[in-house]
């Protein structure tokens, strides 16, 4: 027979508790970067409802044509940018956006928000309509131009150690919310039937080291010798490939597990594809939070000195034992032991 002890055992601690508990760790906060991550969360809610119905409801496929960045523009690209931005716009705490979708610096009409957001509505957007896992990546950083006032591009290009937090949304066999604000970083899981997230995986270190690469592989005979000497050299010691095309899904993997991701430039791409504003930074931002690495080859991602807000960058990711040798064998190829 059940004791009390059984039943009614906690469901977990939700998301905006925890956001709540880390507050009070900080007696300056005034809860404001709190709401952003709420309403980031919500609009997160909405997405995952529409991609999980998007085949019923008319929402897969392309709209036909290009995004800013000159790649096929999906319906729920479009539709999950509209939702973040509906969100941060009614939330009140960014006064400016800059998303993956848009040419432009996006004014949300708070000029007295403290806080600007750089975000990935929906990325791997190439997966979304055979039901592979996509996600939304974001980017916050508390405005250098003076409160009240319009924001500007300063406010954006300030480089990836002055984001205050950053995180992803992965819409997979489950949904999980995993962000940091520069203390550690922690996973949630979204329970749809109580539509709240709830901490599942609290405090994540990545493993020191891994077995598994993920890149193009199409591309292998494109990328530079030291790095295909690299993943030559790996594929000897046995290691695994596992290459899904959606960046925060492989990310998330390798997070857990321990792994290295890999986009370096190639013709199509010389100075790299992902993005540095929302895809490079904010993914640096948390692996560095749970103990991994992050490279664009030459130096740390999060030093990367920030040009333009859609300007890309060469990725390398991961277990620190496997970034730090890829580094070693693009610095010094001869050496491959
Ligand atoms: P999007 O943000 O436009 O989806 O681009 C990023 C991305 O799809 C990553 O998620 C993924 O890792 C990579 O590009 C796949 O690129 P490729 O198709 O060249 O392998």
């Amino acid at each position: 027979m059940e004791t009390n002890k059984q039943l009614g055992l906690p469901v977990g601690v939700t998301l905006d508790r925890y956001i709540k508990r880390s507050q009070s760790a900080f007696s300056s906060a005034t809860g404001e970067l709190s709401q952003l991550l709420r309403d980031i969360a919500l609009a997160g809610k909405i997405v995952n409802r529409e991609i999980n119905q998007a085949g019923l409801i008319g929402l897969a496929g392309s709209m036909g044509h290009a995004n800013v960045q000159g790649e096929s523009q999906q319906k729920l690209d479009v539709i999950a940018n509209i939702r973040f931005i509906r969100a941060l716009v009614n939330g009140g705490e960014a006064c400016a956006i800059v998303s993956e979708e848009e040419e432009d610096i996006i004014y949300t009409g708070n000029d007295t928000g403290k806080y600007v957001v750089a975000m990935d509505p929906l990325d791997g957007s190439s997966n979304i309509d055979v039901n592979v896992s996509v996600g939304t990546i974001f980017s916050i950083y508390r405005r250098v131009t003076p409160i009240g006032t319009k924001a500007t591009v300063d406010d954006f290009l300030q480089g990836g150690h002055k984001q205050v937090a950053a995180g992803y949304i992965l819409y997979g066999t489950s949904t999980m919310l995993v962000y940091s604000t520069g203390q550690g970083i922690s996973g949630f899981t979204y329970e749809p039937s109580l539509g709240e997230f709830f901490l599942s995986h609290p405090d994540i270190k990545s493993p020191e080291n891994g077995t598994m690469y993920t890149c193009n592989d199409a591309y292998m005979e494109y990328f530079p010798e030291a790095v295909q000497g690299y993943i030559q050299h790996i594929r000897e010691r046995g290691y695994t490939a596992r290459y899904i095309g959606s960046m925060v899904a492989d990310l998330h993997r390798n997070l857990l597990k321990g792994g290295i991701y890999l986009y370096p430039p190639v013709p199509k791409t010389p100075d790299g594809k992902l993005r540095l504003l929302y895809e490079c930074y904010p993914l640096a931002f948390l692996v560095e939070q749970a103990a991994g690495k992050a490279s664009n080859g030459l130096c740390r991602i999060l030093d990367v000195e920030p040009v333009y807000i859609h300007q890309r960058s060469p990725l390398y990711i991961g277990s620190t034992a496997m970034v730090e040798e890829l580094m070693e064998t693009i610095q010094k190829p001869q050496e491959l032991t």
